[in-house]
């Protein structure tokens, strides 16, 4: 800690111990992605942002790359409250309710303009489901743009039949298993040595993990599909939010809004800085040709229409709500 910050901080327990009330607390934060990704670096700026504005009372301590919980076990200690506040891609949780799943129905939303239109239609019924299991909804910052990863030249879906395809959520498994690929459940954090030893050749996902991975070590081509935008949400256990002040709390609202700002900015801003990375890299990396492009568009006309006929009333009237935007 600085000396200034030190000063903050005690200063802060010094008035909250006078006024009677609860004295500072510190919020362990579990993120999955690595600590140089922009999610984290962005979060980061977050808990100084939640710092200042709580007086040092609310103290935020991120933990990246998986270090306090695995991305699979985020959720679930929010919910219970081993974590008070955690990140998560919750497209991984859409087996336990569609709703989770609505940033990643392929070619639904594949802008940055469209993914924010389908995020604010999204939010309202998210975050009643969210409430629903015990957390609030802070905020949500998109990924860059899906495209496809491999390691040969790719003209249609059929070239990925038997390939070993490292999944993340339950679309990227479907999608997969629609091209004849082999889907394969594998964390960001253990996807270069998945890469490495083989068990897995391909995968979708954005220029960001491609170059956190360091996947030109094993990889040759990224095809731009730009199919979604998975978003990263950051979630507060229940019970912990109403255990705080008015003030504290409006300051994680605060916070939160200028995290989602800065950090959706940040996404569109770092996609082609990505691909030049890859391309310097020696990658390859081009739109997917036509062949490939129309297979999995009717790929994703399929998972659509698997997506509505489980999400239910819910989930239509949340897709009638951003066509209509
Ligand atoms: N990166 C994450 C999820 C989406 C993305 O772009 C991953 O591949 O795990």
């Amino acid at each position: 800690m600085t000396t200034m910050y030190k000063t903050a901080f005690a200063g802060a327990a010094a008035i909250a111990l006078s006024a009677g009330t609860a004295a500072a607390e510190r919020w362990d934060m579990p993120m999955a992605y690595p600590d140089s990704n922009f999610h984290t670096e962005n979060a980061k700026e977050f808990a100084v942002c939640v710092a200042e504005a709580t007086g040092g009372e609310l103290e935020i301590v991120i933990h990246g790359g998986g270090s306090l919980f695995g991305g699979a076990d985020i959720k679930r200690a929010v919910q219970t409250g081993q974590a008070l506040i955690g990140e998560r891609l919750l497209s991984a949780h859409a087996n336990e309710d569609p709703l989770f799943g609505i940033d990643s129905i392929p070619f639904l939303a594949s802008s940055y303009e469209d993914s924010k239109k389908l995020w604010d239609a999204t939010r309202p019924a998210l975050e009643q489901l969210l409430d629903s299991q015990n957390m609030v909804l802070l905020y949500g910052v998109p990924w860059p743009p899906q495209g496809l990863y491999t390691k040969k030249e790719l003209n249609s879906a059929d070239d990925l039949a038997g390939v070993k395809f490292r999944s993340y959520n339950a679309a990227t498994a479907r999608m997969a298993e629609l091209t004849g690929a082999v889907p394969v459940q594998i964390e960001a954090a253990e996807l270069s040595q998945a890469l490495a030893t083989g068990v897995a050749e391909s995968f979708i996902s954005s220029g960001a993990t491609g170059y956190d991975s360091k996947v030109w070590e094993q990889l040759t081509h990224w095809y731009e599909v730009n199919a979604w935008l998975p978003y990263n949400h950051i979630l507060v256990n229940k019970p912990a939010w109403e255990g705080l002040d008015d003030a504290a709390r409006q300051a994680l609202r605060d916070c939160g809004d200028q995290a989602e700002a800065r950090g959706t900015a940040k996404s569109e801003e770092l996609n082609d800085w990505y691909k030049a990375q890859m391309v310097e890299n020696g990658m390859t990396v081009e739109p997917a040709g036509d062949q490939l492009r129309a297979d999995l568009e009717a790929i994703g006309a399929t998972m659509t229409e698997e997506w509505l006929a489980t999400a239910g009333e819910t989930g239509e009237a949340v897709i009638d709500d951003y066509r209509s935007m």
